[in-house]
């Protein structure tokens, strides 16, 4: 099994164009989407848990007399992660705690200060009192994402965090609510698609209303969650997932191979990216891809991503390496080179940086401790990491005493005036008049 993926080199005068295209990617939701998730949402609205109970019968050939007979109970949670061999119920252990202890590093404090007139300032931060978290079912259902996207949320507070997953059949992944019972998840619905957004979103009669939506869906849920964002919270709506790895030439180019296929194999659409200043180094890549690749269980994905949206590029030199990086702003970057630490300092624009060949994008996607929802699609221009300021909101403090009152009152009337708003300036004033 051979595999075809494009070589590029940054000499090649219309080397932006071409990296310009190999980026691009169309996340429009077609129209008869658009049309089917605005059907869905108005039907739960009307109608509630009958909606909920009609779509989860047709998408899911899941027939329950009731939607309470969709909670999961706690028992059944506790159960699956009892009776996890322990193998991996250590695996599962060591990760959360380790997720656990880097997302406590994020916590904000509330914070106040007093200034020279007087006045107390400040900023107090508080939980969101009920989040909702989306696991998809079938082939991108992961545990490891249940961590992530839940022990977060629980490190900064949030009051309830309600899972909805979808069982197709019944079918319930074992792995995923033994994950749930390990991160603290608080009650499960075994509810999925547009539906179960707008269950959230909305409430009904048995599923609380919730403050945000969190976690990766299809596209009638990426669809359903931009359409309920105001209503509630939403994080971020993730595009398939991408790796860029720079490499000097001295790393055994089977891990740099490996690491192009963790990411390929997510999906056909994810995108693996070679950055090397080292043409022969590039050519033992590609030697290593062909010989790996028989033995991985996704090899069909594998090769359709790398060929439709893989790159193997040859750069100048090192820098010109970090200034493509910058450019494409990739989910995962990973240096894999000597001197990695220099490296970092010339990154601007990613969603997370693996510092060192040792470092494989794998160990963070299970248990280095950062999370692995990261910002997909060239958002690593403006977008963080989900964390646990995703799962706070702030409020301001001001108090003004008296004195301050007098003194900066006639700062507000003077504005309130030129703005014509003649009951701001008297509220101003009113204060040190007598
Ligand atoms: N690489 C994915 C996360 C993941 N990998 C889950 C394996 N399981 C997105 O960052
Ligand atoms: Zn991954």
């Amino acid at each position: 099994m051979s595999v075809s993926i494009r070589r590029l080199t940054t000499s090649d005068p219309e080397f932006q164009a071409k990296l310009d295209r190999l980026l691009v990617f169309d996340d429009s939701t077609d129209e008869s989407v658009e049309r089917a998730v605005a059907e869905i949402i108005a039907d739960v609205r009307q109608r509630g848990d009958d909606a909920v109970l009609d779509c989860t019968r047709r998408f899911d050939q899941l027939a329950a007399a009731s939607m309470p007979a969709l909670e999961l109970p706690k028992a059944e949670l506790a159960q699956a992660f009892a009776a996890l061999d322990a193998e991996r119920r250590q695996a599962l252990e060591i990760a959360a705690a380790r997720i656990r202890s880097y997302h406590e590093h994020q916590k904000a404090d509330s914070w106040e200060y007093q200034d020279a007139e007087g006045m107390r300032l400040g900023q107090k931060v508080t939980p969101l009192d009920r989040v909702g978290l989306y696991v998809p079912g079938g082939k991108a259902s992961y545990p490891s994402s249940v961590l992530m996207n839940a022990i977060p949320a629980k490190v900064a507070g949030v009051g309830e965090l309600i899972m909805v997953v979808p069982t197709p059949r019944g079918e319930k992944n074992q792995l995923v609510l033994a994950a749930a019972h390990l991160a603290g998840v608080d009650r499960v619905f075994t509810i999925g698609g547009a539906q179960a957004v707008a269950a959230l979103a909305y409430g009904t009669e048995t599923i609380p209303q919730v403050d945000k939506i969190v976690g990766p869906g299809n596209a009638y849920v990426a669809c359903a969650k931009r359409r309920v964002f105001g209503v509630v919270g939403i994080d971020m709506v993730a595009g398939p997932s991408e790796v860029l790895v720079i490499a000097d030439g001295t790393t055994n180019p089977d891990w740099v191979a490996m690491d192009l296929f963790a990411q390929a194999e997510h999906d056909e659409m994810a995108q693996s990216i070679l950055l090397c200043p080292d043409a022969d180094f590039i050519d033992r890549v590609v030697q290593s891809i062909n010989r790996l690749l028989p033995a991985m269980s996704r090899r069909e994905t594998i090769a359709v991503s790398l060929s439709s949206r893989g790159a193997l590029i040859q750069v100048a030199d090192l820098d010109e390496a970090c200034a493509v990086a910058n450019r494409i702003a990739p989910e995962h970057l990973e240096l894999s080179v000597q001197e990695a630490r220099q490296l970092v300092e010339k990154i601007r624009h990613a969603g997370a940086i693996f510092i060192g060949p040792h470092t494989s994008e794998s160990i963070g996607d299970y248990c280095a401790g950062p999370d692995h929802v990261l910002p997909t699609s060239r958002s690593a221009r403006f977008s963080s990491p989900l964390g646990v300021y995703d799962f706070q909101k702030r409020s301001s403090l001001i108090e003004v005493p008296a004195a301050a009152a007098a003194k900066l009152g006639p700062v507000a009337s003077v504005l309130a005036r030129g703005e014509g708003l003649t009951a701001h300036a008297r509220a101003a004033e009113l204060r040190y008049e007598d």
